[in-house]
């Protein structure tokens, strides 16, 4: 059966593109999705995009995703720095979550530094803009023992 991954991006993130393009690129979310469906095409999995603008909504596609994804790559957004909701859906569904952010955020201000979301995950990729998501999926992919 094809392993599947889930993308979940949280607040904001689908306006990417559109604004502030010196911190977040001017890669759009739906080219980023393109992106990471290419990567899966060459990795011979599937995944499926998510976004979401509210907390709940997010906590919901993490209890869904138990038994359907092999694990989930997260863009929590600013959710990241003050959910504990979302620390607490993680931690119960017991999926592998690859923390990711467009940019980097331990240089940023201080309270990005702190990330909820960090202590649940297998691992964090911050700072290399839309290209952190396709890297994502290969960690992911390394952490599922895909690689071996
Ligand atoms: O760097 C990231 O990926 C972040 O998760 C993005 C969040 C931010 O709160 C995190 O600290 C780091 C913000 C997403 C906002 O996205 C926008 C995109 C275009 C225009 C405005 C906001």
């Amino acid at each position: 059966m094809t392993q599947k991954i889930l993308i979940l991006n949280g607040p904001n993130l689908n306006l990417l593109g559109t604004r502030q393009p010196e911190v977040y690129g001017a890669t759009t979310l739906a080219e980023i999705e393109a992106m990471c469906h290419a990567r899966a095409q060459e990795r011979g999995i599937a995944v499926t995009c998510v976004q979401s603008n509210h907390e709940g909504a997010l906590v919901d596609q993490l209890h869904a995703a138990r038994g359907v994804f092999a694990g989930v790559v997260l863009n929590a957004g600013a959710y990241t720095h003050t959910s504990v909701a979302l620390m607490d859906a993680i931690s119960s569904t017991m999926l592998p979550v690859v923390e990711l952010h467009l940019s980097n955020i331990h240089a940023r201000e201080a309270f990005r530094h702190r990330s909820f979301i960090a202590p649940v995950a297998v691992g964090q990729i911050c700072g290399f803009g839309a290209a952190g998501y396709p890297l994502a999926i290969d960690a992911l992919l390394a952490h599922l023992g895909a690689d071996e």
